[in-house]
């Protein structure tokens, strides 16, 4: 496969040439593609150096496969040049999730709905990809009625900026602001813009992109999303109420035998999911299983994973893999 990496020099780009390297991803020249200003630098994969090319002359070169991450203009604009070019595109921005005619995919819980006419598929948001790799398998059993999620979101999830700012505020010098506050001793309940209903933008990705990816409307969910001095990894607080009853040991037999999901949860030990057990997983961590005693039918639990692999690199990859070894490209 012709392999275009869009964004290879950013955070989540970065990410990605590493899984693509480790899962031994079948890539038989590979595109490292940026803006102008990275033009002419070499990326190292595999021990070889590659040159980084701009958007015009990697459609030129036809790839096989881009896998994008360089931001939701970016994708707007240059993923249906590549489409166009025959490429297949999986897009990590959100500029495609709820466009009706693409496909929204944790491979998972929905690859099967994949297509050779597929030219552009969306990545999901990070905190949704690890909120529905949980709630699937208990959705299938008990059936949702309503999920409430508080997230924790890290600096890592903005950006090189955001990163920047955090090591800036703890060294104790000035720079850049990516926030309009500190983030370092603070919590910022404010990811990405607000919008006219008074929630975030993310808070509405974490309420619409579930059901698109679960095919149901039958649920709802409702986020608070806040962003933590957090380097990596994201964690939720997350409060599910089924329409039937569950058994708690069931709840955890059904997760740990979820492929993608790894229960941690033992009090006793003080076992539970936090960022740093799940840097540079491709897990996601589920803990503190419990039944909410104020409600009947209700769950509570935390969920954690890595937020540049699960959440974005790694799903992607998953997604391409997926599309070579059914023929879909
Ligand atoms: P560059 O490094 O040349 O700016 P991050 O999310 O970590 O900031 O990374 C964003 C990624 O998207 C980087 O690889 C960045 O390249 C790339 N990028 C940003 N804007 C464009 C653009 N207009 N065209 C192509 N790549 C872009
Ligand atoms: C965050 N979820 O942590 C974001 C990062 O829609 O793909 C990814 C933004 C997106 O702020």
């Amino acid at each position: 496969m012709k392999v275009a990496v869009v964004g290879a020099t950013g955070m989540v780009g970065e990410v990605m040439l590493k899984v693509l390297a480790e899962r031994n991803f079948p890539v038989t020249e590979l595109i490292p593609v940026a803006s102008e200003r990275s033009v002419g630098k070499k990326l190292n994969y595999k021990g070889e150096d590659y040159t980084v090319v701009g958007l015009e002359t990697a459609v030129s070169m036809k790839p096989d496969i881009a896998l994008f991450s360089a931001g939701g203009d970016t994708s707007l604009e240059w993923a249906p040049k590549f489409a166009e070019a025959g490429t297949t595109v999986v897009d990590n921005s959100s500029a495609w999730r709820m466009d009706p005619t693409k496909k929204l995919v944790v491979p998972e819980i929905n690859a099967s709905v994949l297509t050779k006419e597929d030219k552009i598929i969306a990545n999901p948001n990070c905190s949704t990809i690890q909120l529905v790799m949980a709630l699937n398998p208990l959705h299938k059993k008990y059936k949702m009625k309503r999920v409430v999620v508080s997230t924790y979101q890290s600096v890592s999830g903005t950006g090189v900026k955001a990163v920047r700012q955090l090591e800036n505020e703890i060294a104790g010098v000035e720079g850049e602001m990516a926030y309009p506050y500190p983030i370092g001793r603070n919590a910022l309940p404010h990811c990405d813009v607000f919008l006219d209903n008074g929630y975030t933008k993310e808070e509405m990705k974490l309420a619409r992109e579930p059901q698109k990816i679960m095919d149901d409307k039958t649920f709802s969910v409702s986020a608070t999303a806040v962003r933590i001095p957090t380097a990596g990894g994201h964690s939720e607080s997350v409060n599910v109420e089924f329409e039937n009853d569950f058994d708690l040991a069931e709840v955890r037999q059904l997760l740990s035998e979820t492929p993608g999901v790894v229960v941690q949860d033992n009090t006793a030990t003080n076992s539970y999911p936090m960022p740093i057990f799940a840097h540079e997983k491709d897990e996601v961590f589920v803990g503190r299983i419990r039944r909410d005693e104020t409600q009947p039918n209700s769950l509570n639990m935390w969920i954690v994973a890595d937020n540049l692999r699960k959440g974005a690199a790694t799903n992607t990859v998953q997604i391409a893999e997926y599309l070579v070894e059914n023929k879909l490209v």
